[in-house]
């Protein structure tokens, strides 16, 4: 099975600032917890982080050629915002999971609403870094029950 994660804006400065709403733990530490949690399923997975909107919409788009079997996304500050995200989720018809690092539901109101979120199968928020973990075992799992 081959899992795309997406990671949205600012993402990649993870550990350097606002670590007491996104702890200490850097971008670096987050991709190591993915691969990991790749070679435990025996799973592959490609990883992309865009501070670019239509980088992301692109690299959905590409998913859907390339034998991506399901999207783990943190769309960031796109989450609230991004109709085209959306469309892109949307318009390839895989599995996909929301993930957010914090809980945005005890948050500002402009982020209690989530486009892509509209797209996804599962929400997964609060958990920090081992929501990506959750998220991708979840698409494991269904996968592994298709066709059951
Ligand atoms: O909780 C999440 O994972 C969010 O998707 C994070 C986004 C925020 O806009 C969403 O509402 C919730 C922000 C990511 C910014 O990450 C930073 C990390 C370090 C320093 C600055 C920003």
């Amino acid at each position: 099975m081959k899992i795309l994660v997406l990671n949205g804006p600012n993402l990649n400065m993870l550990g350097i600032r606002e670590k007491s709403i996104y702890g200490s733990e850097t971008y670096e530490d987050l991709l190591n917890l993915i691969k990991e949690t790749a070679k435990e399923n025996k799973i592959e997975v490609e990883v992309y982080q865009s501070n670019h909107e239509g980088g992301l919409v692109d690299r959905i788009q590409q998913a859907y050629f390339d034998g991506t079997e399901g999207i783990v996304i943190n769309p960031a500050a796109y989450t609230h915002t991004s109709v085209a995200i959306l469309d892109a989720l949307k318009g390839v018809s895989l599995p996909a999971v929301e993930v957010h690092l914090s809980d945005v539901s005890q948050r500002e109101d402009f982020r209690q609403i989530s486009y892509a979120g509209m797209a996804c199968v599962k929400t997964i928020m609060g958990k920090g870094f081992l929501g990506y973990k959750e998220g991708m075992e979840f698409l494991v799992e269904k996968y592994d029950r298709k066709g059951e």
